[in-house]
């Protein structure tokens, strides 16, 4: 039976583990245990022993963030499991290691991340992280593509979205504060006011950004292209300058790809637009900011050059039959089929970013790059110019037609 785990309960189920209470080792009263959890939605533990420690999640059955007034299906515990048994196989080294699962209970221990820490934090102080390029591409390229149609038979797609139907409570999340809350008076809005008093206003009256909105809402909901992690913002991400893994998959489904591709894209870009408010030498500033729109644009690039690299190897799945490629000229039709798609994903991933990005400065929940800017009329020019860039990106997509046409869009906003 379910029941939220204090310290102590957590301590007598772990023991009743062997191969946990192995890894920890030494005597259970001995370990030390933490609660660390600073997300929106769960209790996150960090259990110390003599010989270990391990990471231990447990779904709440409200959201944390607003309190028991807002319940939450335990379920998305077992959909992050399978996400990230899944993402493992397909992504191996880029997830966390999993070590226990309990669906009674919506309970997961997995590998201690240490000395990793969210990505969003050492982004917020400035630093730049290697690997994460190359890590990112292949951890989106490898579970977008092998999940898709391009690589599955349809029997076997059609399994994957039956597996992760049940997980609608979490889109309806989604649905709500990135594609419907901000644009409309909604209780749960904020923003930083007085200074974006007019802009929250101006999208409450802006039918451009409501019909753009509205067709992003209507692709997610509709466009089981690949299983898709969901979340993927700065803070579902855990780095060390030279290893990255990507965490916290409860909004799993399938859906559009775009959706995954444009939060690390739209989180970047936030990233980029805070730095100005943030406490930064001139050179600091400019190497950081410098490297940021450079990882925006190697994401998309090397992202792009994986994805066809897998889908040219040889796609096994039943989107493109070879059989139909086979004769003259077929090699050269389905290349250019697969330029074709991949800019139809773009498009995607410019307005799903701009979406991104826009409810992390008007809906409910918003983010630590803008939040630890202490004076609100700093924060707001930050917020203000993310926004202007926003907006375009989701009304004007097709002007957007490369990632260096965001990226110069975005330096020109913050030309200093
Ligand atoms: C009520 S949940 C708010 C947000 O937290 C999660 O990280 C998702 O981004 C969700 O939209
Ligand atoms: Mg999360």
């Amino acid at each position: 039976q379910y029941c939220i785990l204090h310290e102590a309960d957590l301590r007598d189920y772990l023991a009743g583990v062997p191969g946990l209470a192995t890894t920890l080792g030494g005597a259970p009263s001995a370990w030390e245990i933490t609660e660390v959890g600073d997300g929106n939605l769960n209790l996150v533990f960090i259990v110390k022993g003599a010989q270990g420690g391990i990471a231990v999640k447990q779904a709440l059955p409200y959201v944390r963030l607003v309190g028991e007034s807002w319940p939450l299906p335990l379920s998305r515990a077992h959909y992050e499991f399978l996400a990230l048994s899944r993402q493992a196989e397909l992504a191996p080294g880029l997830v966390p290691a999993l070590l226990h699962h309990n669906d009674t209970l919506a309970l997961t221990a997995m590998e201690l991340l240490e000395p990793h820490i969210i990505m969003r934090k050492g982004l917020v102080a400035g630093v730049k992280y290697p690997r994460f390029v190359d890590d990112i591409s292949t951890f989106m390229a490898r579970t977008l593509f092998y999940t898709s149609d391009l690589a599955l038979s349809a029997a076997d797609k059609k399994e994957g979205i039956a597996a992760f139907a049940g997980n609608h409570a979490l889109c309806k999340i989604t649905e709500d504060l990135i594609f419907t809350d901000p644009y409309r008076i909604a209780e749960q809005n904020r923003w930083t006011a007085p200074y974006l008093d007019a802009t929250a206003a101006s999208l409450r009256e802006d039918l451009d950004l409501h019909v753009a909105i509205s067709r992003l809402k209507l692709k997610f909901m509709a466009s089981p292209e690949a299983l898709v992690h969901g979340d993927l913002h700065t803070g579902s991400i855990m780095v060390t300058e030279t290893e990255t893994r990507v965490i916290d998959p409860e909004f799993a489904f399938y859906g559009p790809m775009g959706f995954d591709v444009g939060a690390v894209i739209a989180n970047l870009l936030m990233a980029y637009f805070a730095s100005a408010g943030h406490e930064r030498t001139p050179g600091e500033r400019r190497a950081f900011e410098g490297w940021v729109l450079d990882t925006v644009e190697k994401v998309w690039s090397e992202f792009l050059r994986k994805f066809l690299d897998l889908w040219r190897a040889g796609a096994a799945g039943d989107g493109y039959p070879a059989s139909l490629f086979a004769g003259d000229n077929g090699a050269a039709r389905l290349e250019a089929e697969r330029q074709a798609y991949m800019q139809r994903l773009f498009a995607d991933t410019v307005g799903f970013a701009a979406a991104k990005i826009i409810r992390r400065i008007f809906g409910l929940a918003h983010n630590i790059d803008f939040e630890l800017i202490e004076d609100p009329q700093r924060r707001a020019i930050s917020e203000a110019r993310a926004v202007r860039l926003a907006r375009m990106m989701m009304v004007e997509t097709g002007s957007f037609p490369s990632i260096t046409d965001i990226t110069g869009a975005a330096r020109k906003l913050c030309d200093w």
